[in-house]
């Protein structure tokens, strides 16, 4: 007799088309189709997280081949490119700032962006036709997401090209002769900001000689986090309607 029972009970579980059972897994699933497109939204959306716009002499353009000195002049136009997406740091990262303010007249200040963020790079450039004389450049760059860190120091440069470079750009890494930092030590002809929302870089440099001027801005990539949400919704939606 309890066998009996037993396998009735045992039918009536495996039995999916049980009105009961059916109601309570479309219910499940019709639950979680939103969840499930709201997460595919917010993927694209991160996705594309990017510059939104530019101002003044900064104009975005792809990767170059080289921005060595000579390499991609002009005394118009600072360009900036995307170097490195969704890399995340495994260590802690020396930069210049990781805060919003106005910087001038400090050429390497020392801050540490802390690793486990997920980050894109961007190098701004700006390169004088020829190597006399001096060039103005003032403009602003507006990105999608926050920006962590700025880095404009000759040596923090050179120290974070093979991290955070592209790989198909050849960099001035360490070359002797020349100066590929933005802020020099002494006082007012360049200035960086970083707003105070994160997401706007202004800039206000003096290029001379036969330098180049370049800085790096770093911000964050969100997408992980969402990715994680969006897996673990995959995972416990299958899991709900068995159960
Ligand atoms: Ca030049
Ligand atoms: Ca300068």
């Amino acid at each position: 007799m309890t066998r009996r029972f037993d396998n009735i009970s045992n039918s009536l579980q495996s039995q999916p088309s049980h009105p009961a059972v059916y109601l309570l897994n479309l219910a499940h699933l019709v639950a979680g189709v939103p969840f499930l497109f709201a997460m595919l939204a917010c993927c694209a959306q991160q996705a594309d997280a990017a510059i939104v716009s530019t101002s003044g002499a900064a104009s975005e353009i792809s990767p170059p081949a080289s921005v060595f000195q000579g390499a991609l002049e002009s005394n118009s136009v600072a360009v900036v490119f995307l170097e490195k997406a969704n890399l995340t740091l495994s260590t802690d990262l020396e930069v210049n700032t990781t805060s919003p303010g106005t910087y001038t007249g400090n050429n390497n200040p020392t801050v540490n962006l802390s690793a486990g963020h997920t980050i894109a790079s961007y190098l701004v450039h700006m390169d004088q036709v020829g190597t006399s004389g001096s060039t103005s450049y003032v403009g602003s760059i507006t990105f999608d997401t926050d920006v962590l860190a700025i880095i404009w120091s000759q040596a923090k440069l050179n120290a974070t090209d093979s991290l955070l470079g592209s790989a198909s750009v050849s960099y001035p890494t360490g070359v002797s002769g020349i100066e590929r930092g933005s802020i020099d030590s002494s006082g007012t002809n360049d200035t960086i900001e970083l707003s105070a929302d994160r997401r706007t870089v202004s800039f206000d440099l003096l290029h001379n000689s036969n330098n180049i001027e370049q800085f790096r801005i770093i911000t964050e990539i969100p997408e992980p986090h969402c990715m994680l949400l969006l897996l673990t919704s995959l995972a416990v939606m299958p899991f709900s309607r068995h159960h």
